[in-house]
C-alpha cells in the first residue's frame, strides 16, 4: 500500500507531466519496432529489453503487447533455461511480475519453472495466486494439484478427521493449562490447532513454530479466522533456530507437540525435545519433591512420553517389494544378478541414502499379514527428562529373544507407538486399531527367506542410531542353535541354517529335514563366497522384477513380433536383390530408405531388428528381447551399478555383450535426441514405453511420446503397448473422503479450520490398494476410454459413459486402473494381484446419491496425462450406455 505521504507526490507529477511529449513518444514507438522485429529475427533476450522498456514507459500499451510480451519473456526464459542462466530467469520473471502482477499466464508459468528447479513452496504459491486470479484455468489447477499433495500431505485431513485423537489432546492441554501451564509453545503446529487449544483452555501466553512455509501460512490463516490472531505468536521456523529472547520472549511452561511419525522419531522429535529443554523450556518439575515448583514456573511435555512395540510378521506383499522372490522370469535366469536391495534397510553396513523403515497400515495391506510372534515392548521414552532423551542415541543395544508363536516366513518387523499424552491419557498407532496411524515397517532384507515356527526365539536387537529407532532381526535360536540371518553378525562361526528362495505368493513349505539341510549348505555357500556388491532398487522395480506374469507376457508378445519380423526380413533378403542405390557417407551412415537398407546385404547389423526400451528405472525387458537372434536391444537404464546387473545377467542367459547397449550413454557421446536410433537411420522393430506410474496415474507427456515413437518404427514394428484401456468402478468409500478433505459441516473441537486446509483438496488420489480399500462397490468395472498408442494423434480424450448402478448408495469415488494391451492377444493389467502399480481414484466432490438400476453419467477428461470426472444421474433413457466390462 502506497502511503499517504507518497500520493500526493505521484499525483504531481502526473501533472507535472505533460500528457503527450514527442521525444518519448518517439522512443516508445522506435523500441515497440525494435521489440516485434527482434522477435521476428527469434532474437528473444533483445525483444524482451526493448518491451521493459516500452512498458515501463507507455503503461497504457500493456493490453495491446501483452499477448507478444508473455511470448517474448517465455522464449527467453527457455534459452536462460537451457543454458543454465537460472538467476536471470527469475530476475526477468519478477521484472514481467512487476509490469503484470496479475496475469496468471505469467505466474503459472514462472511456477511451473521453480517447480522444475525444485522450489516446490515457491512453485505452489505462484499455481495458487494463478488460480485464485482465474480459477477455472486448467493448467494452473492441474499443476497446483500436482503439488498440493507435496505442500500440504494427505494424513493432514486423517488427523484432522481423527475425533479421538482430537479430543485426547485437547483434554490433555486443557488439563495441563487448567494447572498452571500458562505459557505455551507448539513444535509442529500444522494448521495451529494444538496452540489454539492452549489459547481456548485459558494460556496467557502461546507461541508456535512451523518449518513448512505452507502450513505456516496456513495456520496463520485459520488462527486469524478463528479471533486468536492477538493471541498465538507463529513463527515460520524450525524449533531448533529458536531462541529466547529474540524469537520468544522467555521460557515456556509447556511444549506441545505431535512431531512424530509412525516410527515415532522420524519427524526429529527427539533432538527438537532436546533443544527445547536446554532453550525454550522452563526447567523440569522434580517430580519426587512434593514442594516442588508450581506449573507456572516449571515446564513440562505433551506427549509426556512414549511406549514403542514390535512384532515380527508374515506378508507376502512386504516381501515381494524388498526381497527377489524369483529365480527365472520371463525366460531369463535371474541367478546372476548378485544381491538386491530395497532402499529400506536398518543393518549395520546400511548408509545414509537408505531410509530405516517404511510405512504400511497392516489392516489393510493386500494378501494380510500374520503376526509371527507376539507384541513386543522395544522401548520406554520419557520425554520430560532430558537426560533419558540425550541418551538415546548412546543406550546400549537391545538384544531381545522372541518366542516366535505362529508358523510363517519372517518378511518385516513391524513398529507402532503408544502416546502417553499425559498420566491419565495415551493414543496409540497399533495395527488392531481404528485410527489413521500407518506402522513402521523393517522389512527383512536376508536375500533367503527365513521360516520360522512355534518354538523358536528369534533375536532382535534394538538400537537408536542418529535419532532413529533401528531394529535387525539378528538370527533364530532353534532347538539350542543359532541360525544366522543378519550376515554381518560375527559371534557365532558356524551358520546353521538359511532356507532356500522361495516363490512370493507360495505359501511357505513346512521344513523338512532334507530342505533344512539343503538351506544349512546354501547358508554355508552363502558365507564363504566373497561378498558381491549389492545393487540397491526401488521397492516398485524389485516388485516389477517378481512379477512373472508381467515377463511373461512381454515375452510373448516380444516372441510374436520379432519372429514374425525377422521371418519377414529373411524372406525380403532372399527374394530382392541388392539394393544398388545405397549409399554410406564417410561417417558410416547408410541413408537409403529402410525397404532398401534391409536389402543392403553386406553390413550384417542390415538383417538386425532394433529393439528400445524406454521404460522409467530398471526393465529386464531388453535382455528379454536381446535373447532373440538378430536383435540389438538398447536399454536405457541409467545407474551404473543397475548396468552392471543387467550386464552380467546378459553374460549368464547367453546374451552377447554387443546385442544389449545402453542408450543414454550413446546418446550422451554421440549428443543424439532421445528415440532416434543411433548411428543408423534405420527404424526401430519396437519401443517399449512406460505408460503408467506406480502411483497409478499415466505418465506425463506419454501420448507425445507415443506418436514420435510411432514414427520412428520400421514397418511392421510396434509400440508396446499398443494401446490401453482405462478401466473404473463407481464405489462408496469413507476412507477416500476422509483422506481428501476435514469433513463434516461441525467445526474441527469448535475451530474453523476446515474450509482453509480443503482448499488443498486434490480430486485424484494415488497410490491406493483397491483390492482392500474400505469400499462397497456400487456398479460394475466399466471401460472408461481407449489410449492407442499406436494412432496417437490426440493427447486428450473427452468421453460420456454410462454406468448402471448395481446398488443404492452415495458414489463418492471412482477408483481407476488400466488394462495395457501389448499385442491383440496379451494383456497386462494393473489391477492384478502381483502387479507392482496401484491405483489411483478420483474422489467425486460433490458425491452422488444413487439407486440399484439408476444410470450414472461418467464424464471422463484425459488432457495432458491428467484424469478428470464428474458424474450425474442420467435421466435420459440410458439402454445405449457403456457396457459393464471385467478388467
Ligand atoms: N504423519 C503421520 C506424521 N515440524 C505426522 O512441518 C498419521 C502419516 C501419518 N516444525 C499416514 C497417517 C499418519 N519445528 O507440518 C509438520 C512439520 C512440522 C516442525 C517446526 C520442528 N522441529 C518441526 C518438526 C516437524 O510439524 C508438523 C507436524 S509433523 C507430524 C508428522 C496421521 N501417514
Amino acid at each position: 500500500m502506497p502511503n499517504a505521504s507518497t500520493r500526493p507526490k505521484r499525483g504531481r507529477r502526473t501533472r507535472r507531466q505533460p500528457r503527450e511529449d514527442p521525444a518519448r513518444n518517439e522512443l516508445v514507438s522506435r523500441s515497440l519496432e525494435s521489440a516485434q522485429q527482434c522477435l521476428f529475427n527469434q532474437d528473444y533476450g533483445t525483444a524482451f529489453v526493448h518491451y521493459l522498456l516500452v512498458l515501463n514507459l507507455a503503461p497504457m500499451l500493456k493490453d495491446f503487447a501483452r499477448e507478444s510480451f508473455r511470448f517474448t519473456l517465455f522464449k527467453w526464459a527457455d534459452e536462460l533455461d537451457s543454458v543454465g542462466r537460472v538467476q536471470d530467469l527469475f530476475n526477468c520473471f519478477e521484472q514481467a511480475l512487476e509490469l503484470f502482477p496479475a496475469d496468471e499466464v505469467i505466474l503459472n508459468s514462472m511456477g511451473e519453472h521453480l517447480f522444475r528447479m525444485g522450489f516446490r513452496d515457491e512453485a505452489a504459491g505462484h499455481f495458487h495466486k494463478a488460480l485464485k486470479l482465474k480459477p477455472d484455468y486448467p493448467e494452473a489447477r492441474e499443476n497446483f494439484y500436482r503439488v498440493a499433495n507435496w505442500l500440504v500431505e494427505r494424513w493432514h485431513f486423517l488427523m484432522l478427521n481423527d475425533h479421538g485423537r482430537n479430543q485426547k489432546y485437547q483434554q490433555a492441554i486443557q488439563k495441563a493449562v487448567e494447572r498452571g501451564c500458562n505459557t505455551v509453545l507448539d513444535i509442529g503446529t500444522g494448521t495451529g490447532i494444538l496452540g489454539m487449544c492452549a489459547k481456548k483452555a485459558g494460556a496467557a501466553e502461546v507461541f508456535a513454530c512451523e518449518l513448512s512455509k505452507t502450513m505456516y501460512e496456513l495456520a496463520c490463516e485459520v488462527v486469524t479466522a478463528n479471533g486468536m490472531k492477538g493471541g498465538i505468536n507463529i513463527l515460520h521456523k524450525k524449533s531448533m533456530d529458536m531462541e529466547v529472547p529474540k524469537d520468544i520472549p522467555h521460557r515456556v511452561s509447556l511444549v506441545v507437540t505431535e512431531t512424530v511419525d509412525a516410527g515415532l522419531f522420524g519427524e526429529g522429535i527427539i533432538e527438537s525435545l532436546i533443544h527445547a529443554w536446554h532453550h525454550l523450556l522452563l526447567p523440569p518439575q522434580i517430580t519426587d519433591d512434593i514442594m516442588s515448583l508450581e506449573p507456572s514456573k516449571t515446564g513440562r511435555v505433551i506427549p509426556a512420553g512414549a511406549t514403542v512395540f514390535g512384532m515380527a510378521v508374515e506378508s507376502v506383499e512386504i516381501r515381494r517389494h524388498h526381497r527377489l522372490c524369483v529365480s527365472e522370469v520371463g525366460g531369463l535366469s535371474l541367478e546372476a544378478v548378485g544381491q538386491l536391495h530395497s532402499p529400506v534397510s536398518c543393518t549395520a553396513d546400511a548408509d545414509d541414502s537408505m531410509e530405516p523403515y517404511t510405512t504400511e497400515r497392516l489392516s489393510r495391506i493386500p494378501g494380510g499379514y500374520t503376526a509371527l510372534t507376539e507384541p513386543f515392548r522395544a522401548l520406554d521414552i520419557d520425554f520430560n527428562n532430558v537426560k533419558e532423551l540425550e541418551g538415546l542415541s548412546s543406550r546400549e543395544t537391545q538384544r531381545l529373544h522372541l518366542p516366535v508363536t505362529k508358523e510363517g516366513n519372517l518378511d518385516a518387523l513391524a513398529v507402532w507407538f503408544q502416546l502417553h499424552l499425559d498420566q491419565e491419557s495415551s493414543l496409540s498407532t497399533g495395527p488392531k486399531e481404528d485410527t489413521c496411524w500407518e506402522q513402521a515397517i523393517y522389512p527383512i532384507q536376508n536375500p533367503n527367506s527365513v521360516a520360522l515356527r512355534p518354538g523358536d526365539q528369534l533375536v532382535v536387537d534394538v538400537s537408536c542410531r542418529d535419532a532413529f529407532l533401528r531394529l535387525c532381526s539378528i538370527a533364530v535360536v532353534r532347538d539350542g542353535h543359532e541360525i544366522r540371518l543378519d550376515p554381518h553378525y560375527s559371534t557365532n562361526p558356524n551358520p546353521t541354517a538359511t532356507a532356500a528362495p522361495t516363490p512370493a505368493a507360495a505359501p511357505t513349505p513346512a521344513p523338512t529335514p532334507e530342505s533344512e539341510l539343503c538351506s544349512a549348505l546354501a547358508g554355508l555357500q552363502t558365507h564363504q563366497s566373497p561378498p558381491r556388491e549389492v545393487c540397491v532398487l526401488e521397492c516398485s522395480e524389485i516388485a516389477l522384477l517378481n512379477n512373472r506374469h508381467y515377463h511373461q507376457s512381454f515375452n510373448q508378445a516380444l516372441d510374436t513380433l520379432l519372429t514374425g519380423l525377422a521371418l519377414a526380413k529373411e524372406n525380403s533378403s532372399s527374394v530382392g536383390p541388392a539394393n544398388p542405390t545405397t549409399t554410406t557417407t564417410t561417417t558410416g551412415t547408410t541413408t537409403p530408405s529402410p525397404s532398401a537398407a534391409t536389402t543392403a546385404a553386406k553390413d550384417p547389423n542390415d538383417d538386425l531388428l532394433y529393439f528400445l526400451d524406454v521404460s522409467e528405472g530398471f526393465s529386464l525387458l531388453p535382455l528379454m528381447a536381446a535373447r532373440h537372434s538378430h536383435v540389438k536391444a538398447y536399454s536405457s537404464v541409467e545407474k551404473s551399478q543397475h548396468q552392471d546387473v543387467l550386464r552380467r545377467l546378459a553374460g549368464a542367459n547367453g546374451v552377447h555383450e554387443r546385442r544389449l547397449e545402453f542408450w543414454l550413454n550413446q546418446a550422451n557421446e554421440e549428443d543424439q535426441a532421445v528415440l532416434k536410433r543411433p548411428s543408423r537411420e534405420k527404424l526401430w522393430s519396437a519401443i517399449v514405453l512406460d505408460c503408467v506410474e506406480t502411483c497409478g496415474l499415466i505418465r506425463q507427456r506419454l501420448m507425445e511420446k507415443a506418436s514420435l515413437a510411432s514414427c520412428l518404427l520400421e514397418e511392421g514394428g510396434r509400440v508396446f503397448p499398443e494401446r490401453i484401456v482405462l478401466y473404473g468402478m463407481l464405489v462408496e468409500s469413507d476412507t477416500l473422503l476422509l483422506e481428501s478433505a476435514v469433513q463434516g459441516q461441525e467445526p474441527t473441537l469448535g475451530f474453523n479450520i476446515a474450509p482453509f486446509i480443503n482448499q488443498f483438496t486434490v480430486p485424484v488420489h494415488v497410490f491406493l490398494d483397491f483390492s482392500t480399500l474400505d469400499c462397497r462397490h456400487l456398479s460394475e468395472s466399466v471401460e472408461l476410454f481407449v489410449l492407442d498408442l499406436m494412432k496417437a494423434s490426440a493427447n486428450y480424450t473427452n468421453r460420456e459413459v454410462k454406468v448402471r448402478a448395481t446398488s443404492s448408495g452415495r458414489v463418492t469415488a471412482v477408483p481407476f486402473w488400466y488394462q495395457i494391451q501389448l499385442d491383440p492377444e496379451v494383456s497386462v493389467s494393473t489391477l492384478s494381484r502381483d502387479s507392482h502399480w496401484k491405483q489411483a481414484a478420483v474422489v467425486l466432490q460433490p458425491s452422488l446419491e444413487v439407486r440399484a438400476g439408476d444410470w450414472v453419467c461418467l464424464a471422463v477428461q484425459l488432457r495432458k496425462s491428467s484424469i478428470s470426472m464428474s458424474a450425474r444421474i442420467d435421466s435420459e433413457d440410458a439402454s445405449a450406455g457403456g457396457s459393464p466390462l471385467s478388467p
